[in-house]
């Protein structure tokens, strides 16, 4: 060891050290994200697993979508719903992020934000952090949102009117505003502010007339509010996922059947609620991406418009819609219910690649005589491959079914995949064998707790 040896030379050797084992390919990720991803059409119970693994994060990111999302949270006796923030914000020593394949509607997250505070959430500031490039939604937007759907008449996707579709569509015209507009130079936001009005009064003759002075002071206080938290987000997770042993979840908002690529498009949203989201939408490597758990909800639910293969229209679906109190967390509206869907599973799985699943809402099935799970989709008297792409063909197809007998009792006490029915396990086991995808997670109530890890 020599006596002395300056910075310059630590750094020099350091840097000889890094780049012997990216040439001797030994370079290695020092940290690797877990991945949370809806699997279904949303609503699966993602909010309740992100919020048992943030517990232990040091980060929680979003990548996709805005306050469309409603994620339900039952933690220590208080229920909270979170549209914008991430779930990892309940957590005060973890940091929550809010990527740049997010879209923005800052009015309504300080409002999120308040009613949070209201129930005990603290010191948000030094804990949220907001890409600055990620794309604001504004009032026009959600109005936009509003009049397109009033206009496709009985057509219409069902959308949460929140302004994404909108949004996004600002943003690949490339007349969109982002986070960096409105915190790093104020004369910009304000001539970008101008010319989107501009362009959309143009487009939308019905829309109302935005009075601009009024827009830009609301958007000064509320610049105010946001500045200490607007960072980039691509340095930061770049040097997050250098560092050995940090816990990062990141959570998908939607679901997989949602995506605006791989989903039942039109009756989609607008953002990559799928894997390659979280590349695009925060600024993270593929070697970055560690296990990616799916949400499988035990049976299958849809809200909003669009072709459902497996939907209940009878009395059982509506066991489901009470039992599961089947209602959209943002907009209030009754949730379409149906059986387990694996046609759209195993789809799902090859798009995301899953390691692991979490299956929710167990319970819900306790009272069922007999349970079915789609195992196949026919069309013109053939079986399908995989998932069609078209609407038309989905909504023609036949399902096949495998039908279960219930296990009529309840299981909210079942603390271990032991403790549970023999025909709750055989209903479990199937699903597992189909997928070829470890069961890692058993939800059998609401609650935090009521989560039982079992393999
Ligand atoms: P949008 O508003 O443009 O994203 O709507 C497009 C389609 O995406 C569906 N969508 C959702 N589906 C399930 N859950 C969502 N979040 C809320 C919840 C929904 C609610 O957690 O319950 O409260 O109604 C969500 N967000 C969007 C939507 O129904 C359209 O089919
Ligand atoms: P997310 O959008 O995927 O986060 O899910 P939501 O919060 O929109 O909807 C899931 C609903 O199911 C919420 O009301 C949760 O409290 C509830 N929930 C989650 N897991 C379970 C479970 O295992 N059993 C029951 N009965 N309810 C659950
Ligand atoms: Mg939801």
């Amino acid at each position: 060891r020599p006596d002395k040896i300056s910075g310059a030379d630590i750094n020099a050797i350091c840097q000889e050290a890094g780049m012997q084992a990216v040439r001797e390919n030994r370079y290695v990720a020092m940290s690797k994200a877990t991945i949370i991803l809806g699997s279904q059409w949303g609503d699966e119970g993602k909010g309740k697993i992100v919020d048992l693994l943030a517990t232990e994060a040091n980060v929680v990111c979003r990548f996709n979508g805005g306050n469309n999302a409603g994620h339900t949270v039952i933690a220590n006796g208080v229920e909270y719903d979170f549209h914008m923030l991430p779930t990892g914000i309940i957590n005060e020593d973890c940091v929550s992020i809010i990527g740049n394949g997010c879209v923005i509607h800052l009015p309504d997250m300080l409002k999120e934000i308040a009613k949070n505070e209201a129930k005990g959430l603290k010191n948000w500031k030094s804990r949220l952090y907001i890409s600055d490039r990620a794309h604001l939604v504004l009032d026009l937007h959600q109005e936009i949102d509003g009049l397109v759907e009033g206009h496709k008449g009985k057509d219409n996707l069902g959308t949460t009117k929140k302004g994404i579709g909108p949004t996004y569509a600002s943003k690949a015209t490339r007349n969109g505003i982002r986070v960096c507009d409105l915190v790093y130079d104020f004369e910009i936001f304000e001539s970008k502010l101008r010319a989107l009005v501009k362009y959309n009064k143009e487009m939308y003759s019905s829309l109302s007339d935005v009075n601009i002075e009024q827009e830009l002071d609301r958007y000064r206080k509320m610049r105010e509010e946001i500045l200490p938290c607007v960072k980039d987000v691509v340095f930061f997770m770049s040097n997050l996922f250098r560092q050995e042993n940090k816990n990062v979840i990141i959570e998908g908002a939607n679901a997989a059947m949602l995506d605006i690529d791989f989903g039942t498009y039109p009756y989609v949203t607008s953002s990559n609620c799928t894997i390659g989201g979280i590349c695009s939408g925060l600024g993270v490597l593929p070697r970055n991406i560690g296990n990616v758990i799916a949400i499988v909800k035990a049976y299958t639910t849809r809200v909003g418009l669009g072709a459902f293969a497996t939907e209940l229209t009878d009395e059982i679906g509506e066991y489901l819609q009470t039992v599961g109190k089947e209602y959209g967390v943002t907009t209030g509206r009754k949730r379409r219910c149906g059986w387990l869907d694996l046609v759209v599973l195993k789809y799902t799985n090859m798009i995301n690649g899953y390691t692991q699943l979490a299956i929710t809402k167990l319970d819900v099935l306790d009272q069922l005589e007999e349970i079915k799970i789609g195992v196949a989709y026919k069309y013109d008297g053939k079986v399908l491959d995989s998932f069609p792409a078209s609407i038309n063909v989905l909504e023609k197809v036949e399902v096949e079914y495998v039908s279960f007998p219930g296990w009529m009792s309840s299981i909210s006490g079942c603390k271990n995949f032991d403790d549970l029915p023999e025909n709750a396990k055989k209903y479990l086991n199937f699903i597992e064998e189909t997928l070829q995808v470890p069961i890692k997670y058993i939800g059998v109530g609401k609650e935090r707790e009521a989560m039982n890890i079992s393999f």
